[in-house]
């Protein structure tokens, strides 16, 4: 099972970049940020709870996130492998994506970080902000504090997967045809 984190800072390019990987290589898709985008539209429990936080640009706590994505793997364990987009964010959660998978005989495969600098980043995503609807694309201060929580709270997994020689660093800063082309050639060399 190939089994894919797609890494990076907010507006790296990761739901962008999973269009292009799930086709290439027939994996399933979880975006952790889809899910419970969808989760709020329909106005469920578990969406009322992530709203706040997403609004503000923070975290959704980890037992969230967790209990979501273990739903998720369950019900399409069948697949060929998966790519993981925005998932883990936090070290808690990469211990139980490990553990997950482990119940499962299987582990991740690679972890790919796309490498964007913080201008770019603010620009893509206020550029998106303006067709998007999405809220959290509308603010530079929350983007900045969303770009922050990456820094403290996400970040620290380039250390968890580079401990495993995991980690495949991946410029993304071009044209999106172009880094599709680099990740590609990276999962490739696997
Ligand atoms: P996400 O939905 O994961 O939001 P994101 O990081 O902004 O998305 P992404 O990175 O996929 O966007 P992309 O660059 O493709 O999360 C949203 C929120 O949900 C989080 O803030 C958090 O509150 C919560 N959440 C999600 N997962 C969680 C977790 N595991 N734990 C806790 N909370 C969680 O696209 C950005 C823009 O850049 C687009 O407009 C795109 O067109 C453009 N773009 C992409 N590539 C480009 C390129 N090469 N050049 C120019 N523009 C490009």
């Amino acid at each position: 099972m190939l089994n894919l984190v797609l890494f990076g800072p907010p507006g790296a390019g990761k739901g962008t970049q999973a269009e292009f990987l799930i086709k290439d290589f027939d994996l399933n898709h979880i975006s952790t940020g889809d899910l419970l985008r969808s989760e709020i539209a329909s106005e469920t429990e578990l969406g009322l709870k992530a709203k706040a936080f997403m609004d503000n640009g923070d975290l959704v706590p980890d037992e969230v996130v967790i209990g979501m994505i273990g739903s998720k793997f369950e019900s399409n364990k069948e697949a060929k492998g998966f790519i993981f987009d925005g998932f883990p964010r936090t070290v808690a959660q990469a211990e139980a994506l490990d553990q997950l998978l482990s119940e499962h005989n299987t582990s991740v495969s690679a972890m790919l970080s796309l490498e964007v600098e913080k201008e770019e980043l603010m620009k893509r995503l206020l550029n998106r902000g303006l067709t998007s609807g999405r809220s959290d694309d509308q603010d530079s201060s929350i983007i900045e504090n969303r770009i922050n929580n990456y820094n403290e709270k996400t970040a620290p997994l380039k250390d968890f997967y580079g401990a495993q020689s995991k980690l495949y660093a991946i410029e993304g800063l071009g044209s999106i045809e172009d880094i599709a082309s680099r990740l590609k050639g990276a999962i490739e060399s696997l």
